[in-house]
């Protein structure tokens, strides 16, 4: 049986200033070609589908036409819901749309009942784990300790209860969004740390043929068996060198796998990039950076003047600056409080634009700051008159 994972989608995500749409709608449109031409059985997508708990209108259009089209192509299809869906809003509809072959699971109590498939070679169990918040599911699994590995491991324990039950020579897959030891985060996906440890060691799927991971943003293999497909499009900087792809996975009569990664589409590459403005704006090695969606860092010890701007003009793409100035280290060890005694407000406000900005206030901007003061006093002696 010929699988098809994905995940984090996030339909509705903007990247930056940069509407996401457009590419989320050319990802749909290559999932659905790759589905039809390479002979996929089955689709599974292990949550993250939206972007947020009430996704925009155009976000729920898309994600219509992804499950008419799917229902169309006659591929069965597993979704469950991660950390950023509502899984009470993503699960509307679901027995309704389970008959068109699309199989939206969002309960944490129906984790141990599978969505069966079949091929020459006998059944194939889906088991769908929506995203298991440990807080919120810890009565329905009866676990002592609320974490992330103890919900995991009980549902976990319900799957190989129902797998238990069936014919010797079914093979299994199960759907889980979840943050596996030995994976590799990104800035882009929302913590879920809160409430204890996170990350899930990956012996709590033993026992399956292959386990389809979601949340991390990076494609990844913990094992040979269980493996993220990552985002189908890069969400933060920080994946710069991510290769955004699905796994297609080739799940053999024995329950052996065979996964080969598919690329998706590129709407544009991302470049970060440090050093001076004045460098960044000529160095020949950065040309081939023109077309892509671009983060500078600034190390400019003083902070140029509109500097977005000026970075535009060689890189039309830039949605991040950030300013990372080199400077003499300080002196360590010294209070706060002895680094103010004894100066006035306007000293300490002259040391502070230096700190920032590198270089203190010139002339026009000392007096700036001196008719602030002013004021400031000035109204202080009259609320003092008033009062
Ligand atoms: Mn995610």
């Amino acid at each position: 049986m010929r699988l098809l994972h994905t995940s984090d989608w996030h339909l509705g995500r903007a990247f930056h200033r940069v509407n996401m749409l457009g590419a989320q709608a050319g990802f749909i449109d290559h999932l659905v070609a790759t589905v039809r031409e390479r002979g996929v059985d089955a689709v599974v997508v292990s949550g993250d589908v939206y972007d947020r708990a009430v996704p925009p209108l155009a976000a729920v259009e898309l994600f219509d036409d992804a499950l008419h089209r799917l229902a169309a192509l006659g591929a069965p299809t597993v979704m469950i819901s991660g950390n950023h869906d509502s899984a009470r809003r993503l699960g509307v509809g679901a027995g309704l749309i389970g008959r068109a072959g699309i199989h939206l699971r969002t309960e944490p109590a129906a984790c141990g009942t599978p969505v069966v498939l079949s091929d020459a070679h006998g059944d194939v169990a889906l088991y769908g784990l929506p995203y298991l918040e440990p807080a919120l599911v810890k009565d329905e699994f009866v676990v002592e300790k609320a974490g992330h590995e103890a919900v995991l491991a009980a549902a976990m324990e319900r799957v190989r209860a129902d797998l238990a039950t069936r014919a010797p020579d079914t093979r299994s897959v199960v759907l889980a969004h979840a943050f596996v030891t030995g994976g590799e985060p990104s800035d882009s996906e929302r913590d879920i740390t809160v409430g204890g440890v996170a990350a899930v060691p990956a012996g709590v799927f033993d026992g399956v043929d292959y386990v389809a991971l979601g949340h991390l943003h990076g494609s990844q293999t913990i094992t040979e068996r269980v493996r993220y497909s990552g985002s189908p499009l890069p969400y933060s900087f920080s994946e710069a060198a991510h290769r955004k792809s699905m796994w297609l996975v080739d799940l053999g009569a024995d329950g052996s796998v065979a996964a080969e990664r598919v690329d998706c589409p590129v709407p544009r590459p991302l470049a970060r990039i440090r050093g001076r403005l004045e460098e960044l704006l000529v160095d020949p090695t950065l040309e081939r950076h023109g077309e892509a969606w671009v983060e500078a860092t600034l190390t400019d010890p003083v902070r140029p003047a509109e500097p977005m701007a000026r970075l535009t003009e060689r890189f039309p793409h830039t949605l991040s600056l950030v300013f990372d100035p080199e400077r003499a280290p300080e002196e360590p060890g010294v209070s706060y409080a002895r680094r103010l005694a004894g100066r006035s407000d306007q000293q300490i406000a002259e040391d502070f634009v230096a700190h920032v900005r590198g270089a203190g206030p010139d002339e026009q901007e000392r007096s700036v700051l001196q008719d602030a003061f002013d004021a400031v006093r000035a109204d202080l002696a009259l609320r003092e008159v008033a009062g």
